[in-house]
């Protein structure tokens, strides 16, 4: 089993963090993006998303998404603690925030950020207007999460959940947007510190 990825790209991450938090090691393979390496009949072949992280199994099968991903590896470990939540309750509320957050959050930064810098134009279409529009859109999603993590350590439950690792993610990518946090979203400020500092994640983001 392996997981071919650019590690510090925001999807890697995501599943990064996801297996550093129930200390699963898995063999990774880095790949060149910029380079075309996921461009390539031999990778497309295999990822249906055309895009990392992808995981192959010794089996020859092949898991691209990240959520998929981290879906396959918290099944394998079954835990009363599942970053995916237990209760049905848990389970819904950690769905709804991951959903929320990837749909109007980390996809649309995405966007923003595809569209605006041209980054992988040579593969792909990029409008200006919408990579602007995206950024705005993103920008008025925050206050949703600010004031969700208003008197809360968590965004979807009351333990650390996927949706963390996502909200986590997408708020470590504001930056490329030129954006940041301001004094105006404490919530958020404490809650990103608070995760940056739990002690998975800091060794993955040090190392
Ligand atoms: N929804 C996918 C998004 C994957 C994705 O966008 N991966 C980016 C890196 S963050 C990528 O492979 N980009 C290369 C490309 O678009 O050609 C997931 O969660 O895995």
């Amino acid at each position: 089993m392996k997981i071919l990825e650019l590690a510090a790209t925001p999807s890697a991450r995501r599943v990064g963090i996801f297996l550093a938090e129930l200390g699963i090691d898995v063999p990774r393979q880095q790949l060149d993006l910029r380079a075309g390496d996921n461009l390539t009949p031999e990778f497309k072949s295999k990822s249906v998303n055309g895009r990392i992280p992808l995981l192959e199994l010794d089996d020859g099968s092949h898991i691209c998404e990240s959520v998929a991903i981290c879906r396959y590896f918290d099944a394998l470990n079954p835990s009363e603690q599942s970053l995916f939540g237990n209760t049905p309750l848990e389970l819904a509320q950690v769905e709804m925030w991951n959903r929320v957050l990837e749909l109007n959050g980390l996809m649309v930064a995405f966007q923003a950020f595809r569209n605006l810098t041209g980054f992988f134009k040579d593969r792909e279409r990029f409008v200006e207007a919408w990579g602007a529009e995206s950024r705005e859109r993103l920008i008025e999603f925050l206050p949703t999460l600010e004031a969700r993590l208003e008197g809360r350590d968590f965004v979807a439950i009351d333990r650390f959940s996927i949706a963390d690792i996502t909200g986590f993610v997408l708020i470590g990518f504001l930056p490329r947007l030129e954006l940041e946090l301001t004094d105006a979203m404490p919530n958020i400020r404490r809650w990103h510190a608070s995760i940056a500092a739990r002690p998975a994640i800091a060794k993955l983001l040090a190392a």
